[in-house]
């Protein structure tokens, strides 16, 4: 039995190989067939002008002409195809050459296609813009003698315009302000925030973004002041900083200075934003959260509005709509306005603290959801006071979550006795707007109402309540 399938395999595997070496004989030769019509072929094309000498001229003088046209012809046809190549990479090369050059950069007419899935990206640097810099002081324009603390350096606008990537020609065209003295941020307040709306109304047509410069510890407060003194922005007011100083070791100023030099060329935002360590964040919904980080600021109650990645991205649908109305500068701010901040016991000195003359607002900063003290003193100090005038708003301790009078008792209480609460709003944000609101009306109550509502987008309000004054952004 083994042996005969064994014979049976021999066989087997002969005939195969027999069979296959025959298909392959027979395809040699198809092969050499065809290499042989392919040889002719190519010896009748090179024959070409000098092929006919030695045949018979009469006959087939007629016929090699009409060969001969052909040929030209087809010839023809292969050189236009060539050159159709060549001047299409030609022109591939020539888009790359022009936006290289400055002087030939056309701005893109439409929005870049992602716009279309919510996020605006900062496809090609804008060097056709112009940005005007305002330097209020700060760690930033610092600089440290030998033996002495840091100081505002008095020539920091020559040492930015020696840094040559600010000088080259593929970035924005930059302005700096030169009539802000320089301070340390803590002595920021109200008179240089109108100040610098003030600086921004004067060039606001001739630029197409602002960036300032600031100090970080006060620059939360800046940012929301900026956004309600500057109404119906229509360009971006990047407020930033650095943690070290712009010519520090590791600093964080250039590349917070560049990505706001490029964010604040982008007509798509028309907020108040603040451009720290790649993010970029809501203005008034910004706060410090770190004196040691490179990351120092947060938006704990609004999503980041956008990257400074690879990509300069913004979330189209976190920012406000575009408006053509003319930007209008808001020159007052009440100065009367404090913050204090709730600890326990604090009934003892809350008297003494209300009867600050001319006092007309206070912040205060309560427990949780808006908790405060349900003794008689202290509620009954702030009922007083609201009977005189003064506005008591109500902002949470925590960083994250709502203020929200309604749920426990003593929020009722605070309630009854005249105070409003505002949500989520910080309070950076919550001290600049009643500053704000307390220059503008003398309606108190109407200003109450507008306290706990979105003016300019600085807090989730309720919507019922906003619906019937502004535009809510929510
Ligand atoms: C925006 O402009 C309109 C029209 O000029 C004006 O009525 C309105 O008060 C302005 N809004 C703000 C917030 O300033
Ligand atoms: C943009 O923001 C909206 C609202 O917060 C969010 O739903 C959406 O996912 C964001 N888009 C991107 C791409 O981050
Ligand atoms: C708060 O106010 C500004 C006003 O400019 C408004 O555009 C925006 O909604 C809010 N946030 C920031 C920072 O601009």
């Amino acid at each position: 039995m083994s042996l005969k399938k064994l014979l049976l395999g021999l066989g087997f595997v002969t005939t195969t190989s027999l069979l296959s070496y025959i298909c392959y004989k027979e395809n040699n030769q198809e092969l050499k067939k065809k290499e042989e019509e392919i040889e002719n072929e190519n010896e009748n094309e090179n024959e070409n002008e000098n092929e006919n000498e030695n045949e018979n001229e009469n006959e087939n003088e007629k016929e090699n002409e009409k060969e001969k046209e052909r040929r030209r012809e087809k010839k023809k046809k292969k050189k236009k195809k060539r050159q159709k190549k060549r001047h299409k990479a030609n022109k591939k090369q020539k888009i790359i050459k022009f936006s290289k050059s400055a002087e030939m950069y056309e701005p893109p007419k439409r929005l870049p296609k992602s716009h279309s899935t919510g996020i605006i990206s900062q496809g090609e640097i804008p060097f056709d813009k112009k940005v005007y810099i305002i330097y209020t002081g700060g760690t930033i324009g610092m600089i440290k003698k030998k033996g002495k603390p840091l100081t505002p350096d008095p020539d920091f606008f020559k040492t930015l315009q020696s840094l040559p990537f600010l000088n080259s020609r593929y970035v924005p065209s930059l302005n700096y302000d030169n009539t802000i003295k320089p301070v340390d941020s803590t002595n920021i307040g109200r008179k240089e925030w109108l100040v610098i709306a003030n600086c921004i109304k004067e060039v606001y047509n001739e630029y197409d973004g602002f960036v300032i410069l600031h100090g970080t510890d006060t620059l939360a407060f800046t940012a929301s002041a900026l956004s309600f003194l500057l109404g119906n922005l229509s360009k971006p007011v990047v407020v930033t900083g650095s943690q070290i100083p712009l010519g520090g070791c590791r600093s964080d100023g250039l590349n917070n200075l560049i990505s706001s030099v490029l964010v604040a060329t982008y007509s798509m935002i028309p907020e108040v934003v603040v451009v720290f360590n790649n993010k970029i964040l809501r203005g008034n919904r910004t706060t410090k959260r770190s004196s040691e980080d490179i990351d120092a600021f947060v938006s704990f109650q609004y999503p980041q509005i956008g990257t400074c990645g690879i990509k300069v991205a913004v979330n189209k649908s976190l920012v406000l709509d575009y408006n053509k109305k003319p930007l209008v500068v808001y020159q007052e701010m009440e100065k009367e306005v404090i913050i204090i901040k709730l600890f326990p016991s604090i009934e003892n000195v809350i008297e003494s603290i209300y009867s600050h003359p001319n006092l007309r607002g206070v912040i205060i900063e309560c427990y949780g959801a808006g908790n405060a003290p349900t003794s008689e003193k202290f509620l009954s100090t702030i009922k007083k006071a609201s009977k005189r005038g003064i506005i008591t708003v109500i902002v949470s301790q925590c960083v994250t979550g709502n203020v929200d009078l309604s749920t426990y008792k003593t929020g009722n209480d605070l309630v009854k006795a005249g105070c409003v609460g505002v949500f989520d709003m910080t309070t950076e944000t919550a001290f600049t707007k009643l500053m704000f609101l307390l220059a503008k009306y003398d309606d108190l109550e109407f200003i109450k109402k507008l306290m706990p509502i979105s003016l300019r987008g600085e807090c989730s309000d309720n919507l019922e309540t906003s619906s019937e004054v502004f535009v809510v952004y929510n």
